[in-house]
């Protein structure tokens, strides 16, 4: 984790410099010095070019090898670098293994999740099923895994359930250094961006976890681009986190309209937490809060959304009609009137809700 924020603090220092950096690197491989036959490239599919038809040795494009550039812009995610235990016990792998090689697909899923492709994958598998390559532990989780390739330099993974967590491992097809980005999406692939994650990527056994958990909207279109010469890439492990964890959710006696501490009613005691319907409302959530609302348990009366740590004041009076007026006096940001209890309603951006009553007393008689 200390590296990722290194990481982004060189990204928020020096971000043109990386930029550059990149654009050198992806140059090198534009203009790696010219093999014998010019016109062949070694790929994970085998020979590109005219050696694959003359039958001649291919040569490989790679001229960077050991450490890989890696960037991540990432306001709203956390990048995870490495498939460690963590990880991979903290997420759910959608098995392609009883898929049959050289076969395409346009989904893949494990009965709860279903991940989309732009266009259909070619299910290959490392080293004798079609793809020759990968990487090893710590890179990725095995050497010898399940993969699909896309013949596309592009390609959109759209996710049937928002998720908190999304990953994969990614290689080139051809045997050279390819700039890789996957853009980390919520609210759908014309959503909004949460975060980046680019790396140099090995074509030749070099492959990469790209890998992010969400601290805003849920992960439901990763787009994966692979830089031009890569004769398109391979994906493995592909893997998903839900967040099933419900938001906490809390009234606390809140101020007068003055903005002075708790006052209490006369008389105060016995039928309500806070006799006198000031009431601080808080939710938080582990991802992101999607909103905070009171409904009546009276009626079907529901607020319009709240900030965490507003005040409001609930008048509950059995026979008014149900209604709030913003906004309130002084610092009240809106005085509700209901016919039963006061219900905060709060829910997540994964669609969980948590619920907590606000218990005022109806006015004496
Ligand atoms: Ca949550």
């Amino acid at each position: 984790m200390v590296s990722i924020g290194t990481l982004w603090g060189i990204r928020n220092l020096t971000s043109a410099a990386i930029v550059i950096a990149l654009m050198a690197a992806v140059l090198m491989v534009g203009i790696n010095p010219a093999p014998a036959l010019a016109d062949c490239v070694d790929s994970n599919t085998g020979p590109i070019g005219e050696c694959a038809e003359a039958g001649a040795v291919p040569f490989s494009a790679g001229v960077v090898t050991g450490e890989q550039l890696s960037t991540f812009f990432a306001a709203a995610i956390t990048p995870i670098p490495q498939p460690n235990l963590a990880y991979t016990t903290g997420t759910t792998l959608i098995d392609i293994s009883g898929l049959t090689n050289f076969t395409l697909h346009p989904s893949i899923t494990d009965g709860t999740q279903t991940v989309t492709f732009t266009t259909t994958l070619d299910k290959r598998q490392v080293p004798g099923g079609g793809w020759a390559t990968w990487d090893s532990p710590p890179f990725t989780e095995g050497n010898t895994p399940h993969v699909l390739f896309s013949t596309a330099q592009t390609q959109d993974l759209t996710l049937s359930l928002p998720s908190k967590t999304v990953g994969f491992e990614l290689e080139p097809n051809v045997f050279g250094i390819f700039s890789s980005t996957a853009d980390f999406y919520s609210g759908g692939c014309a959503g909004t961006l949460e975060g980046s994650i680019t790396q140099l990527v090995d074509g030749n056994a070099g492959a990469r976890l790209f890998a992010a958990q969400t601290q805003a909207g849920p992960i439901n279109c990763v787009k994966i681009t692979v830089a031009p010469g890569s004769s398109g890439f391979a994906i493995a492990q592909v893997r998903y986190a839900l967040d099933r964890t419900p938001p906490k959710a809390s009234c606390e006696p809140g101020t007068n309209p003055a903005g002075k501490n708790d006052p209490n009613a006369p008389g105060k005691g016995g039928q309500g937490q806070n006799q006198d319907g000031f009431y601080q409302l808080f939710g938080s959530d582990d991802i992101a809060v999607a909103s905070i609302v009171i409904r009546d348990s009276g009626s079907p009366f529901v607020s319009l959304p709240f900030a965490s740590g507003d005040t409001v004041k609930v008048t509950q009076a059995p026979g008014a009609t149900p209604g709030e007026k913003r906004p309130g006096p002084g610092v009240i940001v809106s005085h509700l009137t209901l016919k039963g209890d006061a219900i905060l309603k709060v829910t997540d951006t994964s669609g969980n809700v948590t619920e907590v009553k606000c218990l005022v007393p109806p006015p004496p008689k």
